[in-house]
């Protein structure tokens, strides 16, 4: 019997009790902008400040925060598990990483990089964005936030779905299913005959495409389920 080829999701609700604020449980207002407003190339183009500074305090929030018990019991299946393992996150935060988690895709960016428009290179930039310098690869100006708006096509699609169509098991830690196409994953993982869960605090939009779900907070139901 080979061994058990598990696929993760994790969102926003996974960083909460690290004191990572998710994003509809502040009834989905950061500042008065909703995130669908706010994390578009449109709301980039037409007002960058208000966009940038969005990413700017949330960058910063992350000097203050630290990996909690879901997190790390995440890294420890992984060590278990080695290449029968693979965390998809839709957060940009980096606290997967600093739990230890190696097999990591984000698949919507990631808050400590800049991307730039002109070579496509990406740097590592924990600045303001109001100051961001010119592209160390290519030297233009045309460097952005490394995050997948709103209208965008998520990073490593395709590694996604090659994963989905092999796991065993496909677990849902800590999001709305609100947002598309991660939303859609469990329905992918089904439909390629794995069995599939769903760990949230509260029954997430999707919960009745998962085969099992347990709720209640990450900190608490992650190690418990891994272990
Ligand atoms: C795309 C950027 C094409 C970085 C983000 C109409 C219908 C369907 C779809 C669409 C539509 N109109 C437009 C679309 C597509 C659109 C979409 O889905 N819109 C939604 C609003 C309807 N999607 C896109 O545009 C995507 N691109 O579709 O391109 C394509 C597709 C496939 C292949 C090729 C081309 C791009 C979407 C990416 C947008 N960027 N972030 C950033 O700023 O962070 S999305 C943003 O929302 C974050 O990434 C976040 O991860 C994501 C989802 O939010 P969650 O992580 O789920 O967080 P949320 O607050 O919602 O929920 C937290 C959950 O945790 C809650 O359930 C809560 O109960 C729980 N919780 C709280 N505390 C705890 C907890 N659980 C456990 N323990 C706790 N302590």
């Amino acid at each position: 019997m080979t061994a058990m080829r598990i696929v993760v999701l994790t969102g926003a609700g996974i960083s909460a009790e690290s004191g990572v604020p998710t994003f509809r449980d502040s009834d989905g207002l950061w500042e008065g902008h909703r995130v669908e407003d706010v994390a578009t190339p449109e709301a980039y183009e037409m007002q960058p400040g208000v966009v940038q500074a969005f990413y700017d305090a949330r960058r910063a929030a992350l000097a203050l925060v630290h990996p909690n018990p879901a997190h790390e019991a995440l890294a420890r299946l992984e060590e278990h598990l080695g290449d029968d393992f693979l965390l998809v996150t839709q957060n940009i935060d980096d606290l997967h990483e600093r739990a230890g988690t190696k097999r990591l895709i984000h698949m919507h960016g990631e808050l400590k990089k800049a991307l730039c428009r002109s070579c496509g290179k990406r740097s590592e930039w924990l600045g303001e964005l109001s100051d961001l310098p010119p592209c160390p690869a290519c030297g233009s100006c045309e460097l952005r936030p490394d995050v997948v708006w709103f209208g965008e096509i998520p990073y490593r699609m395709q590694e996604i779905e090659d994963a989905l169509a092999e796991a065993d098991l496909f677990v849902s830690i800590g999001t709305s299913g609100a947002v598309y196409p991660a939303a859609g994953f469990v329905q992918v993982a089904r439909a390629y005959g794995a069995h599939t869960l769903e760990l949230n605090l509260v029954p997430s939009e999707g919960r009745s495409m998962f085969h099992e779900a347990r709720h209640g907070k990450a900190g608490q139901i992650v190690p418990t389920w891994v272990e």
